[in-house]
């Protein structure tokens, strides 16, 4: 997609995200998905897993419509634009080699124009960066560091050719918590993966990773995830950003961004999140978790069940595990 049909797309793209309770992890006996990396750091990869075969599974979108969320803003897709509420997302670079590393550079510019050089910290950073390829193969999720004069920068290598997409997902000070989306190139030959189908567990790097609970279109529901190692729960998971994981999803089709956090509680083996996605349709999940001092990225491809009707009264959603209530709606 060129950025003119993402900025439409954003612009039209004003569906209600909020991550909460219910994934609808489509249909089952589909491939572990996980990422099968043994490299030290949040970065991607696409682990042919082993086959499981869980239940099919179909909910109905049954979760509260949620109707009155605080912010619509928060409430949308999110990365669909490189331009949103006065502030720009501008690559100094926007081509890159397939397998070096080079320095990505970029600012954010503010109302003025110029670069932004405040920001309110989020997750113990200013900053997050998130990188995918557009058959969403490649996730990785880094931290630049700022210059004084506001030019972002990160060591960066995209390991494979093809078209990527950066998000910057910041909150500037005094304003609104943004995610802002460009597009990125790797020149070279392009071998677009096909989408893994629908499956509730994830193996990485010796971790598996099991996923419960529903997505629900345009409704809050909660998700948990479980993570094991050799058959036993890991009970030691290590903070990671201030949080026990932290979990990104990507609309298929669009890359609408979703960024959902984890609610209180125990160092695993649950990590346990409220979500909500905008419409029906297909995701992809990326948990980033830290055990034992690496952080490893866990991928699902999850679909919703029926769209909940935006006007249906508050009823609770099926709460297929422990129970996390929607906390407030704070997760953007
Ligand atoms: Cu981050």
């Amino acid at each position: 997609m060129n950025g003119v049909a993402a900025r439409l797309a954003g612009f039209a793209a004003l569906l209600a995200v909020v991550f909460g309770g219910a994934l609808t992890v489509g249909a089952a006996a589909g491939p572990a998905v996980g990422i099968a990396e043994t490299a030290p750091a949040p970065a991607h990869g696409e682990g042919a897993g082993e086959h499981t075969t869980d239940m099919p599974e179909t909910t109905t979108g049954a979760g509260h419509a949620d109707g009155g969320h605080a912010s619509g803003a928060a409430a949308a897709a999110k990365g669909l634009a490189v331009s949103q509420d006065g502030y720009t997302f501008t690559p100094l670079t926007t081509s890159l080699t397939a397998g070096a590393q080079e320095d990505f550079r970029f600012t954010i510019t503010g109302h003025d124009g110029l670069p932004v050089t405040e920001y309110t910290e989020e997750h113990d950073k200013d900053l997050h960066l998130i990188l995918v390829r557009r058959d969403l193969t490649g996730f990785q999720h880094v931290h630049p560091t700022m210059a004084p004069d506001g030019t972002w920068s990160i060591p960066l290598t995209l390991a494979e050719a093809g078209e990527y997409r950066a998000f910057a997902d910041f909150v500037p000070a005094g304003g609104e918590g943004l995610t802002l989306g460009v597009d990125l190139r790797a020149a070279g030959d392009y071998a677009p993966q096909p989408l893994p189908a629908p499956a509730r567990t994830a193996e990485v790097d010796g971790y598996t990773v099991e996923l419960a609970g529903d997505l629900v279109a345009g409704a809050a529901s909660d998700l948990t995830l479980t993570v094991s190692r050799d058959g036993e729960p890991v009970t030691d998971l290590e903070p990671y950003l201030g949080a026990y994981g932290h979990l990104v999803a990507l609309r298929d089709g669009d890359l609408a961004y979703l960024h959902v956090h984890p609610h209180d509680g125990p160092a695993g083996p649950e990590i346990g999140f409220t979500a909500e996605v905008p419409s029906a349709g297909t995701y992809r999940l990326y948990l980033d978790f830290q055990h034992q001092g690496v952080v490893r990225t866990a991928e699902f491809t999850a679909t919703t069940g029926a769209e909940a009707t935006v006007s249906a009264p508050a009823a609770t959603a099926p709460t297929p595990s422990p129970a996390h209530e929607a906390d407030g709606h704070t997760h953007e």
